[in-house]
């Protein structure tokens, strides 16, 4: 792994960047893309945004306009690629071009995020990656303005569960203080983040909740929804990520998990604890992320999965261990 340093040193040598974030882009993903391409822009560098994915709906934020959607077609010519907020792997349907740029630069917090790239830093001790893009930006001598603090304030607010999860700190509070100064405005960003939902949404989660099941006592609860449910609701299934959010609401739950058929066959699953190590739980499967926060991607049948996963979990509270899959 490189040092921040070495990063900031490496982005004032270089002038030509394509940012990316990860697929499914949510807050701390898109503020960080953005707050690094309004500073490297700046310093008068040329930078491009590229997704993969569609954004959240109601996000209003600078700059995201500038993002352009591409997909296997993308090709990163000479430009220096940023991969923020995640594994160059998990850039969605532009990875395969991500993979072959000339110079690969990742940064991210992820939690065993293996880090893949000419310069590498993954710090899992930051809140977020939108923190490590503050860094960066202070050690650039980048002048702060309403633009730039927004966009980072939105990425702390949406990795922090606005300052409510266990990553919140005192640097983290510091740093969102700071922000604040320059003229953000926290109630609109609050919002757009968490609470302004279509009505298909809300109908959608009133189903969820209503068939939400539990075991042992209460420890383990889940929310299992069709595709088909999906279809009748009106809803993406893609952009119900914090549906988990809702799950772990119940005031037993160690483990909250969600499995949402995002296409017939195709199966999210979404992790949430306030103490267990729910990410060793994501990695089993396959997927990957935070110690209290991770997820995984299966295939095959919906119920036989749903079973699989809600007894290994069972296990895994019962005993702290994980056993090698059968499949
Ligand atoms: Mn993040």
């Amino acid at each position: 792994m490189n040092s921040l340093n070495e990063i900031v040193q490496y982005l004032k040598d270089r002038n030509d960047f394509i940012i990316v974030g990860h697929e499914g882009p949510d807050p701390d993903s898109l503020g960080s893309m953005l707050g690094l391409y309004f500073g490297l822009t700046k310093l008068g560098k040329h930078c491009r945004l590229v997704s993969a994915d569609p954004l959240p709906p109601y996000l209003t934020w600078p700059g995201l306009d500038k993002i352009e959607f591409q997909g296997e077609e993308f090709t990163p010519g000479d430009s220096c690629v940023i991969v923020v907020d995640c594994e160059p792997q998990r850039t969605g349907g532009i990875a395969g071009g991500v993979l072959q740029a000339k110079e690969l630069v990742n940064i991210d917090h992820h939690q065993r995020g293996r880090g893949v790239g000419d310069l590498v830093y993954v710090e899992p001790s930051e809140a977020a990656t939108s923190v490590i893009v503050y860094r960066i930006l202070r050690m650039l001598d980048v002048p702060f303005d309403q633009e730039i603090a927004s966009v980072i304030y939105a990425g702390i607010v949406g990795d922090t569960g606005g300052f409510r999860h266990a990553n919140t700190n005192g640097e983290v509070l510091r740093i969102a203080g700071e922000l604040l100064g320059y003229g953000v405005d926290p109630a609109r960003i609050a919002r757009e983040i968490f609470s302004k939902q279509p009505l298909g949404f809300l109908q959608l989660l009133g189903f969820a909740l209503s068939n939400m099941q539990t075991a042992q006592d209460g420890r383990i609860v889940w929310m299992a929804v069709r595709y088909k449910d999906f279809l009748r609701y009106g809803v993406d299934p893609e952009m119900t990520d914090h549906l988990v959010s809702f799950a772990r609401m119940l005031d037993s739950a160690e483990i909250a998990m969600v499995f949402r058929e995002v296409s017939p066959g195709l199966i999210r699953l979404g992790l949430r604890a306030n103490e267990v190590d729910v990410g060793s739980l994501a990695r089993h499967f396959g997927g990957g992320g935070h110690k209290l926060a991770s997820g995984a991607t299966l295939s095959g049948d919906f119920q036989e999965i749903v079973a699989e996963v809600t007894s290994t979990a069972q296990r895994y509270l019962q005993t702290g261990e994980l056993h090698e899959r059968d499949s």
